[in-house]
C-alpha cells in the first residue's frame, strides 16, 4: 500500500540529493564552528507534574565539581507569549538559537556567523533550517498546553547549569558517578528550547556547526545513548528512555502516517518532500513520560536525530541516524522481534539500536529530512 511503502522510504531512503541551490555551506563556511483527527492523537499533557527526583544526579556530587566556579541558575520555565507555535519568520527562529560571542578577529578568519545564519535559517524552503513546511504540518498540542504539563518539573538544577555552563542542559555519566562526568546534553532536541519544535532541515554537516555555534558539539553516538539507557544513580540500564518496555504511546511516535496526511507523502526530491510531506512535530516536552532518567526529552519520537559516530573503516567520524520519529508507530517492531519475511520493513527503536542510515563522512554528511533533527552535547571542562 502506498501508506506504508512510503512510510518504510521515509525512514531510510527519503531524500536525496539536495538541488544545486540547496547545497549546504562549502568547507570554509563549514569551519564558521567555534489534519490529524482527535481520535489518534496522542494523549495530552496530564498537567500533573511529572516527578522529577529520577532525572536528578546526586547533588552533593555535581555540586563538588563546581565548588569553585561563579553561580549559575537555572532558568526559569518560559511563559507562553502568543508567538505561532510553528514559527513564521527568520527573526522568531534564530531568536530561539542564540550564539556564542565571536572575536573581530575570528569573525575576520571564519566569516560572519550571523550572516550565515540568515542564509541557512529561516521558513518556507527546504533549503534553510526550519519547523518544517507549516502548510502541511500537523500539531496536536499546543504550547501552552506544553508549558502547563511541565510546570513544576525540575528541568535543570542549579548544579546542573552549574557544571554544563548552559541552559536545558544536564550532565551523563556511568555507574552512579557523577563527579567523572565528562559530557552534558541538551534536554531537548535542538533548538534545546522547552515547549518549542524541534527543527528540522539540516543536515549533520550543518547540525555540527549550528552547535559549535553555540560552544556546544554535536552529540556523539555513545553519548545519546547513555542519556537515553542510563540512569544517575548507578541503577540497570534499560532499554527505552521511559522503561524496558515498548510503548508507542509514550513518545511522539504514534500519528500514523494515513491519518496524518503522509499517505501524500513523496519523498523522491527535496522538492516534493518539502510539498507533501509532513513535518508533524509536537513542542519539546510535550510527553511527560518520554523523558530518560538523566532527564532528557524525547530521546524516542519527535524528530529523528542526526549525531557522529567513530567509524573504524573510514578512520574517521561518520554522520549517524537514530532515534524514532512521529510517524513511528507505522514501522515499529519490539527490540527483540525479528524482521516478518516477506512483511513490510519494521524497526526498533531501543536506546542502544544502531541503524545505519546515511552514514557519511561528516564533511560531506548533506542528508536532509522533514523528520531529521538532531541534538547537541558539550565537554565538561575540566575545573
Ligand atoms: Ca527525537
Amino acid at each position: 500500500m502506498r501508506s506504508l511503502r512510503t512510510a518504510s522510504l521515509l525512514l531510510l531512503t527519503a531524500c536525496c540529493e539536495r538541488p544545486a541551490h540547496d547545497d549546504p555551506p562549502p568547507p570554509s563556511a563549514i569551519s564558521v564552528s567555534g489534519n490529524g483527527s482527535t481520535q489518534a492523537s496522542p494523549p495530552l499533557p496530564s498537567g500533573a507534574p511529572r516527578a522529577s527526583a529520577s532525572a536528578r544526579p546526586p547533588a552533593s556530587a555535581v555540586a563538588s565539581q563546581a565548588a569553585s566556579a561563579p553561580a549559575l541558575s537555572a532558568p526559569p520555565l518560559p511563559s507562553a507569549d502568543g508567538r505561532p507555535l510553528h514559527l513564521e519568520t527568520q527573526e522568531d527562529l534564530l531568536a530561539l538559537m542564540p550564539i556564542r560571542t565571536y572575536s573581530e578577529k575570528e569573525i575576520k578568519r571564519k566569516g560572519d556567523p550571523l550572516e550565515f545564519l540568515k542564509k541557512n535559517v529561516g521558513p518556507g524552503s527546504p533549503a534553510r533550517m526550519n519547523q518544517g513546511n507549516k502548510e502541511i504540518a500537523s500539531h496536536v498540542i499546543s504550547r501552552e498546553q506544553c508549558l502547563q504539563g511541565l510546570q513544576g518539573v525540575v528541568l535543570q538544577t542549579d548544579e546542573q547549569k552549574q557544571t554544563c555552563g548552559a541552559d536545558y542542559m544536564v550532565p551523563v555519566y556511568k555507574k552512579g558517578d557523577a563527579s567523572k562526568a565528562r559530557f552534558c546534553i541538551d534536554i531537548f532536541e535542538f533548538p534545546n528550547r522547552p515547549c518549542e519544535l524541534p527543527f528540522v532541515w539540516a543536515g549533520p554537516t550543518q547540525a555540527r556547526i549550528y552547535c559549535e555555534m553555540q560552544g556546544k558539539r554535536l552529540c556523539a553516538q555513545e553519548e545519546w545513548v547513555q542519556a537515553c539507557k542510563g540512569d544517575p544513580e548507578g541503577k540497570e540500564d534499560w532499554l527505552y528512555a521511559y522503561g524496558n518496555e515498548l510503548d508507542l504511546s509514550a513518545c511522539n511516535t504514534n500519528k500514523p502516517a494515513r491519518t496524518y496526511g503522509d499517505p501524500l507523502c513523496d519523498p523522491d526530491t527535496v522538492s516534493s518532500t518539502w510539498k507533501t510531506c509532513h513535518s508533524n512535530t509536537e513542542p519539546a516536552g510535550s510527553f511527560p513520560r518520554c523523558r530518560s532518567r538523566f532527564g532528557v526529552f524525547d530521546l524516542h519520537g519527535n524528530v529523528a536525530e542526526a549525531m557522529v559516530r567513530f567509524d573504524p573503516e573510514e578512520n574517521g567520524l561518520v554522520s549517524q541516524l537514530k532515534g524514532s520519529a512521529f510517524f513511528y508507530v507505522d514501522v515499529a517492531r519490539k527490540h527483540n522481534e525479528r524482521q516478518k519475511e516477506g512483511a513490510r520493513e519494521t524497526y526498533p527503536d531501543h536506546c542502544a539500536h544502531d541503524p545505519r542510515w546515511h552514514v557519511e563522512p561528516m564533511a560531506t554528511a548533506w542528508h536532509v529530512n522533514y523528520h531529521l533533527g538532531f541534538r547537541c552535547c558539550k565537554t565538561i571542562k575540566p575545573r
